[in-house]
Parts: C-alpha cells; sequence; structure tokens
C-alpha cells in the first residue's frame, strides 16, 4: 500500500468515531425534543444539521493554531470536528436545551461558550457546547468531543449570510458591511426579544382560559 492511501486510511478511520459520537448525540436531541413535545405541547427543536468538518479545514485550523497537522493533534486540539447546529424559535428554548443536555448523565460537558450573554463584537450570537460523549465500541468506550451550536432561527439566519460575506470578501469585510452587520444583529436581537414577548402573551392566555374552563 503506498504512502497516501496508508495516510488516507489512518485519517478515515480516525474520523469515523466522530460519525458515531453524532448518530448518538442526534439520537439524543431527537429523544429529548419528542419528550418535551409530549410534556409541555411544544417542540423546543426547529431544526438539527449536523456535519463532520472536512479534513482540509481540520488541517487548516491546525495550521492557525501553529500545530503539525497529525491525527492526534486534530483529536487533541480541534474539538470541533464534530459539530450539531440546532435551531429553535425562542432564546428560552436555548437554555431549555442546554440544560438537558447539560444533565445527562452520561455527558461530559467540557466547555460552554455564551455568545448570546456576550456577543462578539460582529454582533455574532450563539450558545456553544463542546462535549465528550461516550462511543461504545466492541472493545472500549472511548469519549469523542462534539460541538453543539445552538441558537435561535432569526441568529441562524444572520450567520449564515455573515459566514459567506466573510469568505465572499476572504476574512475581511468591508467596514462599511461591518457596520451594516452590527446593525442587522441588533435587529435580529429586538425581533427575538419581541418573539420571546409574544410567546410569553400566548402562553399566559392560554393558562388563564385553562383556568377559567376548570
Ligand atoms: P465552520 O466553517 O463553521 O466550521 P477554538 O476552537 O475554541 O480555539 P473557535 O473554533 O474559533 O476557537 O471557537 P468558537 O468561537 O466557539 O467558534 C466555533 C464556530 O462557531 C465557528 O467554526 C463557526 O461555525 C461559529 N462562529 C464563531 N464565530 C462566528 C462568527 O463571528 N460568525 C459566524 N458566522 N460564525 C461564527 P469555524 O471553524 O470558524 O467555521
Amino acid at each position: 500500500m503506498d504512502v497516501f492511501q496508508d495516510k488516507f486510511n489512518h485519517w478515515k478511520n480516525g474520523l469515523l468515531m466522530y460519525k458515531f459520537a453524532l448518530d448518538e448525540i442526534n439520537t439524543k436531541l431527537n429523544i429529548l425534543n419528542e419528550e418535551f413535545q409530549f410534556i409541555h405541547n411544544h417542540n423546543p427543536i426547529e431544526h438539527i444539521k449536523s456535519r463532520i468538518k472536512d479534513p482540509s479545514s481540520i488541517m487548516n485550523k491546525l495550521n492557525r493554531k501553529g500545530l503539525s497537522v497529525t491525527l492526534e493533534n486534530a483529536r487533541s486540539y480541534v474539538l470541533d470536528i464534530a459539530g450539531v447546529r440546532v435551531t429553535c424559535s425562542f432564546v428560552r428554548d436555548i437554555y431549555k436545551i442546554h440544560e438537558m443536555i447539560a444533565s445527562q448523565d452520561d455527558i461530559n460537558v467540557i466547555q460552554t461558550k455564551d455568545y448570546i450573554k456576550n456577543p462578539k463584537e460582529n454582533g455574532y450570537r450563539s450558545l456553544h457546547m463542546i462535549l465528550e460523549v461516550p462511543v461504545f465500541l466492541a472493545n472500549r468506550t472511548e469519549y469523542v468531543p462534539v460541538e453543539i451550536q445552538i441558537r435561535t432561527i432569526a441568529m441562524d439566519t444572520w450567520a449564515s449570510l455573515e459566514h459567506k460575506i466573510f469568505y465572499k470578501f476572504d476574512q475581511d469585510i468591508p467596514e462599511k458591511l461591518k457596520k451594516e452587520l452590527k446593525l442587522a444583529a441588533d435587529t435580529v436581537t429586538a425581533l427575538d426579544d419581541k418573539m420571546e414577548y409574544i410567546n410569553t402573551e400566548v402562553d399566559k392566555i392560554k393558562y388563564t382560559s385553562k383556568v377559567s374552563n376548570v
């Protein structure tokens, strides 16, 4: 077998673990969503999208961090090889999902970054969690890192556009567009607040009419 094929297989086998971890976390999220629907008559999750970072992006990230490009370094230092993006309707659902995941016995939360309470300077908002998920293999259990990004639909719309613009301008967005993006991010925050308010009002009306029907 030639060296290239050997290396390719080494990476391919190494990344298989991340696919198993994604399968596990997707199952967990679907169960939580269905259970929540059953108990509260409401789906906190609108969409779930998952992906394995492609090897060239993993290698770029190792280069950016000044590390040599090895599978071992990728496993230790690139914690978003397996990524799941969860979109919700309301901000309070984001924290509900965060809490439900964090309280699962077999999951270790190794990092939480709250870019909703502390948005990035460009306006980016999202809740990020890095988890260790157990993958049960025939002869051992491996703990595999998975990044979950939880955001509202409005935050997701903003982030998708910003991501495209970022790459369109080769990571150097013109000042004028940066300002416009920040203004759009403020509008997204206002929209999320308004939706949250309307939803709370709907709950209050539903509760009052239930009580008066007793
Ligand atoms: P891609 O293409 O989405 O995978 P660290 O690993 O902790 O040293 P990192 O990875 O920058 O540093 O951590 P962070 O801040 O948690 O960001 C991880 C991911 O969040 C990014 O992955 C993006 O998906 C998303 N993200 C973070 N900041 C922004 C932002 O300003 N705009 C948008 N649109 N997305 C953001 P990647 O690997 O950068 O990209």
